[in-house]
């Protein structure tokens, strides 16, 4: 049995919906949900658009490998009618599934690295996640995601 924690994001459509249908969904094909975050309602990071987002993070258990996993989250995504990016620029999104760390891996592949590159720079990520699990470790900085937010967040 593998942990791991992902971070969900909707901006488009009916949001809330849009979450519950994916918790749902993974909890079919993924694994057992052990904790939720609550949401956050936050602005649009690294592009604009006047459509803010509802931001949760999830602990799950699963049997599922890295790789399963990411087919999964995706299949998720286009089943909830998550479009093809058009350029290599962010768009607004019914539902964005993105895999922040399973157990302590490391992955750095072309379409696939763990933990997730830029969860640590992203406020709409590490508060989520430090909601549920404040003293885990990152295993590449090995700083708690307490102590993560707490650099992040301060003024
Ligand atoms: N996801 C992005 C880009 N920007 N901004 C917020 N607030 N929330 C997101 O989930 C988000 C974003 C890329 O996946
Ligand atoms: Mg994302
Ligand atoms: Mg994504």
């Amino acid at each position: 049995m593998n942990t791991i924690y992902l971070s969900l994001g909707s901006n488009l459509g009916n949001r809330d919906n849009n979450i519950t249908i994916a918790l749902n969904e993974i909890e079919k094909n993924i694994g057992h949900i052990i904790k939720v975050s609550s949401q956050y309602e936050t602005a649009p990071w690294g592009f604009t658009s006047t459509n803010n987002f509802i931001n949760i993070a999830v602990e799950i258990e699963t049997d599922l490998t890295p790789y399963q996993l990411l087919e999964q989250t995706q299949k998720i995504e286009t089943n909830l009618g998550r479009s093809k990016k058009r350029g290599d620029k962010y768009e607004d999104r019914t539902i964005d599934i993105d895999i922040l760390l399973y157990n302590n891996i490391i992955i750095e592949e072309e379409n696939l690295t763990i933990p997730h590159p830029k969860m640590q720079q992203r406020t709409f990520v590490i508060e989520p996640l430090a909601e549920i699990a404040p003293q885990l470790y990152h295993p590449i900085s090995c700083k708690t995601i307490k102590e993560i937010k707490d650099e992040l967040t301060k003024v």
